[in-house]
Order: C-alpha cells, then sequence, then structure tokens
C-alpha cells in the first residue's frame, strides 16, 4: 500500500467543489487514512513548494496556495500516487483529458484545483509536512477485498 498527499487547493474550496473532489477519489477506489481542514501559512507553502523557489511562478503559487482555506487528505491504496494523479489530470488544465478533476472543472494552471503527490519521495516529505502520525490511520475497509486484489 501507498500513501499520497492531496489538496484540495484555494480555489476548489471557494467554489463548493471540497464534496466532487473528493467524492472522485472515494468513487476510485482510494482510502482516506487522514484528513483536515485548514490554512497554509506561507512557512508551510514554502517548504511544500520548495522545489519551485526562484521560479517564474514561485512567488503566485504561495499567495494562491495560502489564499484561503484548503482541505489536505492521505490517500492510501496500491500504486496511490499515480491512481490520483490520472484522476487529477495533467497540470496545466488545457492538456487534461476530459474526466479528470482538471479537465472538468480547470481552465488555468494557476488555478488547477487539486495538488497529489508525483512520486515516493515527495509523498512521503509532503505527508510530513501536513500531517503528525498520529493524524493518519491505520484501517481497513468491509469493501476492500472487493477493489484490491489482495
Ligand atoms: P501541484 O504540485 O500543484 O499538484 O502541481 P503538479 O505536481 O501537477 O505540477 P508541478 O509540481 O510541476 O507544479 C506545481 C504548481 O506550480 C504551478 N505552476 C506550474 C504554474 O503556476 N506555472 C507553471 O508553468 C508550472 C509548471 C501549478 C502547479
Amino acid at each position: 500500500m501507498e500513501r499520497t498527499l492531496i489538496i484540495v487547493k484555494p480555489d476548489a474550496v471557494q467554489r463548493g467543489l471540497i464534496g466532487e473532489i473528493i467524492r472522485r477519489f472515494e468513487n476510485r477506489g482510494l482510502r482516506i487514512a487522514g484528513m483536515k481542514f485548514m490554512q497554509v501559512s506561507r512557512d508551510v507553502a514554502a517548504r511544500h513548494y520548495a522545489e519551485h523557489e526562484g521560479k517564474g511562478f514561485y512567488e503566485g503559487l504561495i499567495d494562491y496556495i495560502t489564499s484561503a482555506p484548503v482541505v489536505v487528505m492521505a490517500l492510501e491504496g496500491k500504486d496511490a500516487i499515480a491512481i490520483a494523479r490520472n484522476t487529477i489530470g495533467k497540470t496545466k488544465p488545457i492538456e487534461a483529458a476530459p474526466g479528470t478533476i482538471r479537465g472538468d472543472f480547470g481552465m488555468e494552471v494557476g488555478r488547477n484545483l487539486v495538488h497529489g503527490s508525483d512520486k515516493p519521495e515527495s509523498a512521503e516529505r509532503e505527508l510530513g509536512i501536513f500531517f503528525d502520525g498520529s493524524e493518519l490511520y491505520d484501517w481497513t475497509r468491509d469493501v476492500d477485498p472487493w477493489i484490491f486484489e489482495g
């Protein structure tokens, strides 16, 4: 089982899309291991987006992610990182396929609704930024054998 860090970004929260976005991940089969509603501080945003520091879009990115509350989630499942990424769609909504979150609700890269970790090392690092170990739960669902082969 793999875990990934998902952020329902400020634009999605403002647009009333929290439920719609969680529904898509739940429908896919991903299991929620942790979830909270919070406002991201500039310090936390800088840690999360450290790899982009110095890029032209960096300041706008920090302004955007700190502009209003977000929902952060730890989702788990086999290949959870890749599964979540293709549920979200390509970074630029113009390239995102219809049926993906960004392909169905997004127009601009700077308002792309959702974040999902891109690889296992990123997931581990990002989960550590947003969650204490005690906020992540090991549990199973009765339906899991009907979603995961074993
Ligand atoms: P996030 O991290 O928000 O899930 O986006 P991605 O993982 O899909 O894409 P990323 O790390 O390459 O970009 C992080 C963040 O920066 C914004 N961005 C990116 C932007 O405003 N302009 C750009 O040209 C790029 C590449 C959008 C997502």
